[in-house]
């Protein structure tokens, strides 16, 4: 049943603490495994994907407690891990899939990963085919392209890789893979990429190496259990920060917002289009640093996206589609080819669903353009079953005038559960 949306809402007020990051909360449960002793993970999101991480842990044996947002992993290293007598389903969720494989490609057992619809769409040559490399043994439909996928793994012998495409789960597979590995693994990308993985090995108390962009990581490191505080998300601030600049008389804080330099391209690209942002920046944390940002609405122009900033901010491309649709002029956004493979093919379902409520959008072969500034008009859209689009469209029906209904609101709890409590507590 499609759910109707706030529309015609004047003014967004108040203050919103964000829900933990989700790839900081991924990685935490898998370095808390791997790790000998104990790891507290405070402020952990509760979204189903990162609830599909902690169940396949459970599955392979590792005791995982859970009280809200607080969890206790008991980890026994990666000799820790058993052979699991059920199917991994990682739901919605390429994080899990990905990295997981990572881990699993070391271990001297078999096992089978499956996901929903969406994942059973998801390229993953581009992790099993370097941890075939690595020697893990992998099968899954059409070569190993998509689920259900079977990995017999053990014995691993570092690699070096130049990545073909700027993917942090690619990378990060191959570390979990590298640190298993008799030897060295050389990972090389592209363009830089969100680095939780290499800080959260450093807050373990492991050593990998990073000059430039690339990354060596030596096998046989010992992990030790350690504390984990989760700063929030930036890429679901990023909803907030939108409104509060596209909804006029709007004023909002956020705060313990995630601020690592490789996740703040929204930051960079909204002062760029004249967004009122103000930064406070806690006492400066080596492991991930955050901080309060403050919105307040303004005049927005139209600019130009691409390049090395793409990987900072794709996850945000969908709002800042629904941004730019509000500021004078054109807005370009290029070299996105990999919103494509996302939970949807999110260059189409950004300008389809825009395109009903009155957007003037028009996608290309690696992004959109987008021509503004256009008022938004009433109707009936859909998330495609994708967390983000569904959020995107919450925050455009909030400046329509006419009705807006929503189909699959549900997708958005795979990484924001309270978003439209938060969303409701600011009108
Ligand atoms: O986990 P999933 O489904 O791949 O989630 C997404 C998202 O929108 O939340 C992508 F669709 O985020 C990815 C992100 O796009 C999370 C991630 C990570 O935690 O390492 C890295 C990015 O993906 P990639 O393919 O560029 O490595």
């Amino acid at each position: 049943m499609p759910i109707k949306l706030h529309t015609n809402v004047e003014g967004l007020n108040g203050e919103l603490a964000i829900p933990g990051d989700k790839s900081i909360s991924h990685r935490s449960i898998m370095f808390g495994a791997i790790a000998e002793g104990e790891t507290v993970v405070t402020n952990f999101l509760l979204g189903e994907d990162c609830l599909s991480t902690i169940d396949c842990f459970k599955k392979m044996g590792v005791i995982i407690e859970r009280q809200e947002e607080k969890v206790i992993i008991r980890g026994n290293g990666f000799e820790g891990l058993n052979e699991p007598s059920e199917v991994f389903d990682v739901g919605n969720s390429g994080t899990t899939i990905r990295l997981l494989l990572g881990i699993l490609a070391g271990r001297p057992f078999h096992s089978v990963l499956i996901g929903d619809q969406s994942i059973g769409k998801r390229p993953m040559t581009r992790v099993t085919m370097p941890l075939q490399l690595f020697g893990a043994a992998i099968n899954g439909r059409k070569n190993g392209e998509f689920t259900p996928l079977s990995i017999m793994g053990g014995n691993l012998k570092g690699i070096e890789y130049k990545l073909p495409v700027a993917s942090a789960q690619v990378k990060s597979s191959l570390l979990f893979a590298g640190l298993q590995a008799d030897g060295t693994t050389t990972v090389v990308e592209p363009v830089t990429t969100r680095d939780h993985t290499e800080r959260m090995i450093k807050q373990f108390g492991g050593e990998v190496e990073k000059i430039g962009t690339t990354i060596r990581i030596k096998g046989g490191q010992k992990l030790t259990g350690t504390s984990i505080h989760v700063p929030g998300d930036i890429s679901s601030a990023a909803f907030f920060l939108a409104a509060g600049a596209i909804i006029p008389e709007s004023e909002i804080k956020l705060t313990n917002v995630g601020l690592n330099p490789t996740r703040t391209g929204i930051i960079d690209i909204m002062k760029d289009m004249g967004a009122n942002i103000t930064i406070t920046q806690n006492i400066e944390n080596e492991f991930e640093p955050s901080g309060d940002i403050c919105i307040q609405s303004s005049a927005l122009k139209g600019t130009t996206i691409g390049g090395e900033i793409i990987p900072r901010l794709i996850d945000e491309i969908p709002i800042i589609a629904l941004m730019a649709t509000q500021a004078e002029g054109v807005t370009i956004i290029k070299d996105a080819h990999e919103l494509k493979v996302k939970e949807t093919n999110r260059i189409d379902t950004v300008v389809a669903e825009l395109t009903k409520l009155g957007a003037k959008i028009d996608a290309t072969e690696d992004g959109m353009i987008i021509y503004g500034k256009s008022e938004l008009t009433g109707g009936m859209v859909s998330s495609h079953g994708d967390h983000r689009i569904g959020m995107m469209l919450s925050i455009a029906a909030a400046l329509s005038k006419e009705d807006v209904y929503l189909e699959n609101e549900e997708a958005i709890y795979v990484s924001y559960p309270s978003f439209f409590d938060h969303l409701n507590s600011l009108i």
